[in-house]
């Protein structure tokens, strides 16, 4: 289990593509701007050190953090990569894990529409 962790960015604003996280459990949790997303497998700590020396160590916890409302996708219900998800896929959706999977699944020849001359294709 991957652990996700948020940490403030102090440095400005790259822009961009709106990034959000999908869990097993069917939440999201939407990128807010200034966040860093760490995921790793391993126990993450914060260093503190101080004047006299010392060293702390502050196990980071993995977030909790959930967008209020998830909306499942229309597509969800087939199996991915098959006929029907592959032509139900919004593709204007913002692009995430599925989106690539998408691309490498059912758009096959990487035009942007999944139809005949995709090699998967079988409607
Ligand atoms: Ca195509």
């Amino acid at each position: 289990m991957f652990r996700i962790l948020f940490l403030a960015l102090l440095a400005s604003p790259l822009a961009l593509a709106q990034i959000y996280i999908d869990y097993p459990d069917g939440s999201t949790y939407t990128v807010k701007e200034h966040e860093r997303v760490f995921v790793t497998p391993a126990d993450v700590y914060m260093k503190s050190s101080y004047q006299d020396g010392g060293v702390y160590f502050q196990r980071i916890h993995p977030s909790t953090k959930r967008d209020s409302s998830y909306v499942a996708p229309v597509s969800e219900g087939y199996q991915v990569g098959s006929h029907e998800w592959c032509l139900n896929f919004d593709t204007a959706s913002p692009y995430s894990f599925e989106t690539a999977t998408w691309g490498r699944l059912c758009d096959t020849n990487n035009d942007g529409v999944y139809d005949k001359a995709d090699s998967g294709w079988n409607g």
